[in-house]
């Protein structure tokens, strides 16, 4: 199977874990759209019933209400269930780097506000120490030059994320720079450092979040606790 067929296998196998009445939250990525895709064929059969979705971009929420899920906005509703999200990175001890997709904000708020989360990934997102994949760090507009000027004077190879010829806008219209570090020896110290500099609104890192990994591989899902 091609890395596409591994991201459906995962994707549709989590709907699994959707049960009626449920608020999910709905993640952000190639990966999950196929979960909102199975979801979404799910819920008009009629097998999956008063389900109601949180999603963590306008992507996402767009997907969603075109194949007739319900959508609330995170304010409306009092608790997630359970929230199923993409990575780009899971080391071994389950923490992660999100954000490659521009919406690690919006994830980050919606799996905070969730009883349990379930991450759907293919094989190439597993990696015994994360940082191989550029951290995304967002960053408001308003003096985000002096920020990447400091993470350039840290040695952390900062990059804009663009668009096109502009900077990147994130569903939040701020910025988001990339750091290009390396393996990461520390990251609950990095992520602290890094969310307290002033002008940095949230970091890619989801560390001690995560309840369970789906991964597609070439022998069918397999789950990890
Ligand atoms: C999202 O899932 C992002 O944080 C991350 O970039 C993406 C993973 O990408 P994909 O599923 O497209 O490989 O949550």
């Amino acid at each position: 199977m091609n890395q596409d067929e591994l991201k459906a296998q995962t994707g549709q196998e989590s709907v699994k874990y959707i049960k009626s009445g449920m608020t999910v939250g709905l993640g952000t990525g190639s990966t999950v759209r196929y979960m909102v895709d199975e979801l979404g064929k799910q819920v008009q059969a009629g097998k999956l019933t008063n389900i109601t979705g949180v999603t963590t971009s306008r992507r996402t929420a767009k997907q969603a209400q075109d194949l007739g899920i319900t959508i609330k906005d995170i304010d409306d509703i009092d608790h997630i269930d359970l929230c199923i999200d993409g990575a780009d990175e899971v080391s071994d001890d389950f923490q992660g780097i999100k954000g490659g997709g521009g919406a690690l904000l919006w994830e980050k708020i919606v799996a905070n506000a969730s009883n349990q989360i379930i991450w759907i990934v293919d094989e190439s997102k597993l990696v015994h120490k994360l940082g191989k994949f550029p951290l995304p760090v967002e960053v408001v507009p308003f003096g985000a030059q002096l920020v990447f000027n400091r993470f350039e004077r840290k040695g952390y190879k900062p990059s804009w994320r663009m668009d096109g010829d502009q900077k990147f806008l994130t569903d939040e219209k701020n910025y988001i720079i990339d750091l290009h570090l390396g393996e990461i020896d520390h990251p609950e110290k990095l992520a602290d450092e890094l969310i307290h500099m002033v002008g940095v609104v949230e970091t890619g890192l989801f560390l001690n979040r995560v309840n369970d990994v789906i991964v597609g591989t070439q022998n069918g899902p397999k789950i990890l606790h």
